[in-house]
Protein backbone atom coordinates (compact mmCIF):
# COMPACT_ATOMS: atom_id res chain seq x y z
CA UNK A 1 0.00 0.00 0.00
CA UNK A 2 1.64 3.36 -1.15
CA UNK A 3 0.56 6.44 0.45
CA UNK A 4 0.69 8.94 -2.93
CA UNK A 5 -1.54 9.33 -5.89
CA UNK A 6 -1.31 12.03 -8.50
CA UNK A 7 -4.30 13.93 -9.65
CA UNK A 8 -5.45 16.25 -12.21
CA UNK A 9 -8.84 18.57 -12.45
CA UNK A 10 -9.69 18.92 -16.37
CA UNK A 11 -10.30 21.32 -17.84
CA UNK A 12 -14.05 21.01 -18.04
CA UNK A 13 -14.09 21.21 -14.05
CA UNK A 14 -11.76 24.50 -14.22
CA UNK A 15 -13.49 25.85 -16.66
CA UNK A 16 -16.58 25.17 -14.93
CA UNK A 17 -14.71 27.19 -11.93
CA UNK A 18 -15.30 23.87 -9.83
CA UNK A 19 -11.12 23.97 -8.72
CA UNK A 20 -12.06 25.26 -5.09
CA UNK A 21 -14.82 23.54 -4.31
CA UNK A 22 -12.80 19.77 -5.89
CA UNK A 23 -9.88 20.81 -3.86
CA UNK A 24 -11.97 21.66 -0.75
CA UNK A 25 -13.07 18.06 -0.88
CA UNK A 26 -9.52 16.43 -1.76
CA UNK A 27 -8.65 18.05 1.57
CA UNK A 28 -11.85 17.18 3.69
CA UNK A 29 -10.92 13.44 2.88
CA UNK A 30 -7.64 13.53 4.37
CA UNK A 31 -5.36 14.00 1.23
CA UNK A 32 -2.48 16.26 2.12
CA UNK A 33 -1.01 18.14 -0.81
CA UNK A 34 2.38 17.71 -1.56
CA UNK A 35 2.59 19.53 -5.17
CA UNK A 36 0.54 21.35 -7.43
CA UNK A 37 0.54 23.76 -10.23
CA UNK A 38 -1.87 24.84 -12.70
CA UNK A 39 -0.73 24.52 -16.02
CA UNK A 40 -1.73 23.64 -19.96
CA UNK A 41 -1.06 20.61 -21.88
CA UNK A 42 0.01 20.43 -25.34
CA UNK A 43 -1.70 18.49 -27.71
CA UNK A 44 1.94 16.35 -27.47
CA UNK A 45 2.23 16.28 -23.92
CA UNK A 46 -1.43 15.52 -23.52
CA UNK A 47 -0.71 12.50 -26.02
CA UNK A 48 2.21 11.37 -23.93
CA UNK A 49 0.43 11.18 -20.69
CA UNK A 50 -2.03 9.20 -22.14
CA UNK A 51 0.13 6.97 -24.32
CA UNK A 52 -1.73 3.65 -22.71
CA UNK A 53 -4.45 4.38 -24.80
CA UNK A 54 -3.29 4.89 -28.11
CA UNK A 55 -5.24 2.77 -29.65
CA UNK A 56 -8.15 3.22 -27.82
CA UNK A 57 -11.22 4.97 -30.04
CA UNK A 58 -11.69 7.57 -27.77
CA UNK A 59 -7.61 8.52 -27.66
CA UNK A 60 -7.75 11.45 -30.18
CA UNK A 61 -10.80 13.14 -28.71
CA UNK A 62 -9.62 12.67 -24.95
CA UNK A 63 -5.92 14.15 -26.29
CA UNK A 64 -8.10 17.04 -27.51
CA UNK A 65 -9.94 17.24 -24.10
CA UNK A 66 -7.14 16.71 -22.05
CA UNK A 67 -5.05 20.16 -24.25
CA UNK A 68 -8.20 22.67 -24.81
CA UNK A 69 -7.57 24.34 -21.65
CA UNK A 70 -5.50 24.77 -17.76
CA UNK A 71 -5.73 21.44 -15.75
CA UNK A 72 -4.35 21.66 -11.63
CA UNK A 73 -2.30 19.00 -11.61
CA UNK A 74 -0.62 17.58 -7.72
CA UNK A 75 0.11 15.35 -6.17
CA UNK A 76 -1.78 13.81 -2.94
CA UNK A 77 -0.51 12.04 0.21
CA UNK A 78 -2.78 9.92 2.48
CA UNK A 79 -2.49 6.28 3.57
CA UNK A 80 -3.61 3.93 1.35
CA UNK A 81 -3.95 7.02 -1.27
CA UNK A 82 -4.58 5.09 -4.47
CA UNK A 83 -7.27 3.39 -3.95
CA UNK A 84 -9.03 5.67 -1.25
CA UNK A 85 -8.53 8.43 -4.25
CA UNK A 86 -10.43 6.22 -6.73
CA UNK A 87 -13.42 5.88 -4.30
CA UNK A 88 -13.39 9.55 -3.59
CA UNK A 89 -13.82 10.61 -7.31
CA UNK A 90 -15.85 7.64 -8.45
CA UNK A 91 -16.94 5.57 -11.49
CA UNK A 92 -15.13 6.92 -15.06
CA UNK A 93 -18.41 7.73 -16.37
CA UNK A 94 -20.38 10.21 -14.17
CA UNK A 95 -23.86 8.67 -14.74
CA UNK A 96 -22.21 5.29 -12.89
CA UNK A 97 -20.47 7.07 -10.00
CA UNK A 98 -21.95 6.78 -6.15
CA UNK A 99 -23.30 9.99 -4.61
CA UNK A 100 -21.26 12.02 -3.49
CA UNK A 101 -18.37 11.23 -5.02
CA UNK A 102 -16.54 14.24 -6.74
CA UNK A 103 -17.17 13.16 -10.59
CA UNK A 104 -21.09 12.43 -9.58
CA UNK A 105 -21.07 16.16 -8.36
CA UNK A 106 -18.70 17.91 -11.49
CA UNK A 107 -18.24 15.78 -14.23
CA UNK A 108 -20.10 16.26 -17.67
CA UNK A 109 -19.79 13.15 -19.06
CA UNK A 110 -17.10 9.85 -19.59
CA UNK A 111 -15.07 12.09 -21.43
CA UNK A 112 -15.51 15.35 -19.50
CA UNK A 113 -15.01 13.56 -16.23
CA UNK A 114 -13.71 16.63 -13.92
CA UNK A 115 -10.52 14.80 -12.40
CA UNK A 116 -7.80 11.77 -12.94
CA UNK A 117 -6.88 9.41 -10.22
CA UNK A 118 -3.85 7.23 -10.85
CA UNK A 119 -4.59 3.67 -10.95
CA UNK A 120 -1.63 2.00 -9.53
CA UNK A 121 1.00 3.31 -6.94
CA UNK A 122 3.88 2.89 -10.05
CA UNK A 123 1.56 5.20 -12.21
CA UNK A 124 1.20 7.28 -9.07
CA UNK A 125 5.16 7.82 -8.95
CA UNK A 126 5.34 7.89 -13.12
CA UNK A 127 2.70 10.67 -13.06
CA UNK A 128 3.77 12.65 -10.58
CA UNK A 129 7.25 12.85 -11.91
CA UNK A 130 5.73 13.93 -15.36
CA UNK A 131 4.49 17.24 -13.53
CA UNK A 132 6.89 18.20 -10.94
CA UNK A 133 11.06 18.11 -9.79
CA UNK A 134 12.13 16.80 -6.28
CA UNK A 135 11.84 20.39 -5.82
CA UNK A 136 8.32 20.60 -5.92
CA UNK A 137 7.15 18.60 -3.96
CA UNK A 138 7.01 19.63 -0.38
P1 LIG B 1 -10.11 6.52 -15.20
O1 LIG B 1 -8.99 5.67 -14.70
O2 LIG B 1 -11.37 6.42 -14.39
O3 LIG B 1 -9.69 7.96 -15.43
O4 LIG B 1 -10.52 5.96 -16.63
P2 LIG B 1 -9.64 5.34 -17.82
O5 LIG B 1 -8.19 5.25 -17.45
O6 LIG B 1 -10.35 4.11 -18.28
O7 LIG B 1 -9.82 6.45 -18.96
C1 LIG B 1 -9.00 7.60 -18.98
C2 LIG B 1 -9.78 8.71 -19.59
O8 LIG B 1 -10.19 8.40 -20.91
C3 LIG B 1 -11.07 9.02 -18.86
F1 LIG B 1 -10.89 9.80 -17.80
C4 LIG B 1 -11.91 9.66 -19.93
C5 LIG B 1 -11.45 8.99 -21.19
N1 LIG B 1 -12.40 7.95 -21.64
C6 LIG B 1 -13.29 8.28 -22.63
O9 LIG B 1 -13.31 9.42 -23.09
N2 LIG B 1 -14.15 7.32 -23.05
C7 LIG B 1 -14.16 6.05 -22.54
O10 LIG B 1 -14.97 5.21 -22.99
C8 LIG B 1 -13.25 5.74 -21.53
C9 LIG B 1 -12.38 6.71 -21.10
Amino acid sequence: MGNRTFTMIKPDAVGNRFEGAILNMICEAGFRIVAIKKTQLSAAKAGEFYAVHKERPFYGELVEFMSSGPIVAAILEKDNAVEDFRKLIGATNPANAEEGTIRKKYAESIGRNAVHGSDSDENAQIEGDFFFSGLEKF
